[in-house]
């Protein structure tokens, strides 16, 4: 009896500790799932090309192709909103929120346009796209980085 009564809460140890486990392995699993993006999904900067020469406050106009606009923390299939990098030479690990700074621009309430004024000289450009917790989708939906090169209006230099 001793014997039988030890086995079984042994195995409820057991099986408590496999639960909790299992537990902590679900919860870490669910923070990794990244929103699917449907195939051909892109974004662009829609009115600036590579090589382009801008004012020091110009306008940036995002496009997207394949997925719907909404803001922030609504969780809808095949959507989501407008990150711009500037000068981001090292992507952000796509399976964490992107981070929120002066060069990783999140547009949250579902703009699609924003000015920038930027000091003179060669700057890059990059869009992403990421889902209601800012987490890029699988695949990741980014723009091509565009070098764009920021002057001051002639009228300046005379
Ligand atoms: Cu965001």
């Amino acid at each position: 009896m001793r014997t039988n009564h030890g086995s079984v809460f042994m195995a409820l140890i057991a099986l408590l500790c496999a639960g909790t486990a299992g537990n902590l392995l679900a919860e870490d699993t669910a923070a990794l799932v990244r929103s699917p993006s449907p195939p051909g999904a892109s974004v662009t900067i829609a009115n600036l090309e590579d090589g382009a020469v801008v004012p020091p406050t110009f306008l940036v106009q995002f496009s997207v192709t394949g997925m719907t606009i909404v803001p922030a923390g609504t969780d809808a299939k095949d959507s989501g909103h407008h990150h711009l990098l500037i000068d981001v030479v090292e992507l952000p690990d796509p399976n964490l929120p992107l981070p929120m700074s002066d060069t990783i621009m999140h547009f949250g309430k579902g703009q699609t346009e924003t000015e920038l004024t930027l000091p003179e000289g060669t700057h890059t450009l990059q869009l992403v796209f990421a889902d209601y917790r800012h987490i890029p989708h699988d695949p990741i939906v980014m723009s091509v980085p565009i070098t764009i090169t920021v002057a001051a209006p002639a009228s300046d230099n005379q």
